[in-house]
């Protein structure tokens, strides 16, 4: 039986746990429980705050976890990052105020940067040969300049407007992150069986998300442009109509790219085109 160590609340639970639901694997939301099996498959989930999740991995209270990479690189955690989940993206950034005038890295020379991730901004600061005082403050680092506490912040950044609130403006991005699939390093041939079809569902649902199914009928005399337009898995399928010198097309495209290229397509003469959803894409 595996455990996995899920954030119990927070930015990374949800999609923690519909990442699970999407593979097969249904556990209950943690309400007042801490523990919660799974009936569909050997494996429990063990709810806690992230910043415990690195080092119950790593001491095998929980085999399995899902955390943001920013955790276990300011941890400097002894796991295994088994893959990238592709939710929880956000970097790690220096911010200033934003009338200062920024001439590099070197800005930050004798200033006070407050922070809740310590050791990766030592790292940075190191490598860059900046010499700089670290305020370490737990939570709101970003009112830090205005009350007096810091120079500049280094802190999580995702769509960049807690910034842009706050008067201040990114300068350098030093670590990017996403949640991640961590994993003791000591895994039993049993727990270790399993963890491969966890990591098989994980890949078939990462490479299927955000992906389109599109099916259209074609003049045969288009066909040579929409291969171009549409760059599938191996290349789209292609099948005579009944009627003369049409075809049906069809291919999987990234549905960030569907109204462009549906524009493309109608322009060569599409018809009847189809967009649907896709569940699983099993390579
Ligand atoms: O209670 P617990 O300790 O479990 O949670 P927490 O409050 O420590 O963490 P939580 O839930 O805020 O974040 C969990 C993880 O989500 C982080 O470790 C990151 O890996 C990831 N993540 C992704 C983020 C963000 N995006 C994010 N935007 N974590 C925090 N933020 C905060 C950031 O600190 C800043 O205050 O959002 C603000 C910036 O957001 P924008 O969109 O305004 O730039
Ligand atoms: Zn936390």
């Amino acid at each position: 039986m595996l455990r996995i160590a899920i954030q119990s609340k927070g930015r990374l639970n949800e999609e923690s746990l519909s990442l699970l639901q999407n593979i097969g694997i249904e556990v209950d939301a943690p309400k007042r429980k801490l523990l919660s099996k799974s009936q569909t498959f050997p494996i429990e989930a063990l709810y806690l705050r992230d910043d415990d999740i690195p080092n119950v991995v790593q001491g095998g209270t929980a085999t399995l976890g899902i955390v943001g990479l920013n955790e276990i690189e300011e941890c400097g955690s002894d796991v295994n990052v088994l893959c990238r989940l592709g939710f929880g993206t956000c970097r790690l950034s220096l911010a200033i105020p934003k009338g200062e005038d920024y001439d590099g890295p070197a800005w930050f020379n004798g200033r006070r940067i407050a922070t809740s991730y310590p050791n990766i901004l030592r790292k940075y600061l190191e490598s860059k040969n900046i010499d700089a005082k670290v305020e370490v403050i737990t939570g709101s680092v970003e009112i830090a300049p205005a009350v007096g506490i810091a120079d500049a912040i280094f802190d999580i950044v995702s769509s960049g407007s807690t910034l842009i609130a706050n008067g201040l403006r990114e300068v350098e991005t030093v670590f990017e992150s996403e949640a991640v699939l961590i994993a003791n390093k000591h895994i039993s041939p049993e727990d270790q069986v399993l963890i491969d079809d966890l990591l098989f569902r994980i890949d078939s649902e990462t490479v299927s998300r955000g992906k389109k199914y599109l099916m259209m009928n074609l003049p045969n005399a288009s066909l040579d442009e929409a291969i171009k337009i549409l760059p599938a898995m191996r290349s789209p399928t292609v099948m005579p109509l009944a009627t003369g010198d049409w075809c049906s097309l069809h291919s999987v495209i990234d549905a960030a790219d569907l109204w462009t290229k549906v524009r493309q397509l109608k322009a060569i003469g599409a018809e009847g085109i189809l967009v649907m959803d896709v569940d699983k894409i099993i390579l």
